[in-house]
């Protein structure tokens, strides 16, 4: 019988991070600029003009992050690999020194026993695909799934676990419906373009693996339970709705083969008719599914607001620096979805964690980043709780190992296990830190203390 809070044997823990929200330098060594890149560059854009071109300075620090997280007794690490630093253009002339920077830190990262966990594609599109049209081109697939190729090749005799796109339906909103991520789009009518063809670009990346592959692959989605704000029948069809386009949108393509319903209806014209056979070539037979989860919404249906509306949060509900809900049951409730509407496929939490508004820079070796803590345990109860229901979950990696660049809200809200003094670059683990190494050496049953 195992005590209350033990997690599986063998359960991987872990930390995430993305290149281009931690690595810096990000046109060292022959890359091409991404589309980030050219984002962040483009005046009004991020929170107090923040760009990623030095961030946690990762690209040349990493020998020391690795020790890191040796440190913290991590068993595993996910990190993203750069398009742009393998193919600056995106496609044809590969640069191998791109390469060989993630070859170098899958090597250490396998010389400490930590297992590496690569995502394809963490939002960095080359500039150079961008400006053929981006996602939005159907190209988009083939160039995808030959940069997959490229990196399955050098890495996959190392890097057991893969995963091809991360939140694509998080890509399709903040980049193609409201503009507020790269490549800052507006426009409801290439928003379900773009979804539709990462989604088979995800599709084509795994047909790939299957050719040249040896291990495992998923796909990282972002689940977010939409719940109404009161028993109104108007705000329970718009939390379907808005669930559809949250959640659904990547759950049912990938899992099941089909689209729901009511993307067609909120879409309208503007819905993609791509051959019949699309469907089928997105939902590839998976090894898991990266799950990442961060709160709920409360929807109220608005009129004029369509697919924008802003979502309340319940008055008095404790909030991270984002203004996200802190709502750990919303996890034992999509892990539930998985286990019963979509097979109960093995799953990885590929992120969960606290955005605090933290000091700059630390007088001394501490932060007691409590808040934080008590999200960890309340998420980590909430995983044990789910796995106790029958849900399949092999592992969990905290968003986010450090502190970093948190996209178009700049480097004010902090993440970090580790904090990161961006004047000097000193890291220093939190409090939440500690917490995390001793729940991991003692797989799960410091949550008890
Ligand atoms: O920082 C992001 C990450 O890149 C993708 N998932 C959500 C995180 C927090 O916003």
């Amino acid at each position: 019988m195992q005590p209350a809070l033990e997690f599986p044997r063998g359960f991987l823990w872990g930390a995430a991070t993305s290149a281009y929200q931690i690595e810096g330098s990000p046109l060292a060594d022959g890359a091409g600029p991404g589309i980030w890149h050219r984002f962040t560059h483009t005046p009004g854009t991020i929170a107090d003009g923040a760009t990623g071109d030095v961030a946690c300075d990762h690209y040349r620090r990493w020998r020391d992050d690795v020790a890191l997280m040796r440190a913290l007794g991590l068993r595993a690490y996910r990190f993203s690999i750069a398009w742009p630093r393998v193919l600056p253009d995106g496609r044809g002339r590969v640069n191998p020194r791109g390469l060989d920077f993630y070859e170098r830190l899958v090597d250490a990262l396998l010389e400490h026993g930590i297992e590496p966990l690569a995502t394809l594609y963490h939002w960095d599109l080359p500039a150079a695909l961008d400006d053929r049209g981006g996602w939005l081109n159907p190209d988009s697939t083939d160039w995808f799934a030959d940069y997959a190729r490229i990196v399955y090749r050098r890495l996959d005799d190392r890097v057991r676990r893969w995963l091809t796109v991360n939140e694509p339906a998080v890509v399709a909103d903040g980049g193609y419906l409201r503009g507020t991520m790269a490549p800052g789009h507006r426009n409801r009518f290439e928003a379900p373009i773009a979804a539709h063809h990462l989604l088979l670009a995800h599709g084509a990346a795994v047909q790939a693996y299957r050719a040249e592959g040896h291990h495992a692959i998923g796909i990282a989605l972002n689940l977010e339970p939409q719940h109404p704000a009161s028993d109104d029948a108007a705000d329970h069809a718009a939390a379907r709705r808005a669930d559809a386009w949250t959640n659904r949108l990547g759950l049912d393509p990938v899992l099941l083969g089909r689209y729901p319903d009511e993307l067609r209806t909120l879409f309208g014209a503007a819905w993609p008719h791509g051959p019949d056979d699309d469907l089928a070539r997105i939902r590839q037979p998976l090894d898991f599914i990266g799950c990442n989860y961060y709160t709920r919404r409360v929807v109220r249906h608005d009129e004029g607001a369509g697919l924008l509306q802003a979502a309340p949060v319940p008055q008095g509900a404790p909030c991270s620096a984002l203004g996200w809900e802190v709502f750990p049951h919303g996890l034992v409730e999509v892990l539930g979805w998985l286990r019963d509407q979509y097979g109960n496929p093995p799953v990885h939490i590929t992120e969960n964690g606290m955005a605090l508004h933290e000091p700059a820079a630390l007088a001394g070796d501490e932060l007691e980043d409590a808040p934080r803590m008590t999200y960890l345990r309340a998420h980590l109860r909430a995983l044990q709780a789910a796995i106790g229901r029958g849900c399949d979950v092999r592992g969990y990696c905290a968003w986010s190992l450090l502190d970093n660049f948190e996209w178009a809200a700049g480097y004010a809200p902090r993440f970090g296990l580790v904090h990161v003094d961006y004047a000097t670059q000193r890291r220093t683990p939190k409090a939440s830190a500690r917490l995390y190494a001793r729940i991991i050496a003692t797989n799960g049953r410091a949550l008890a203390e």
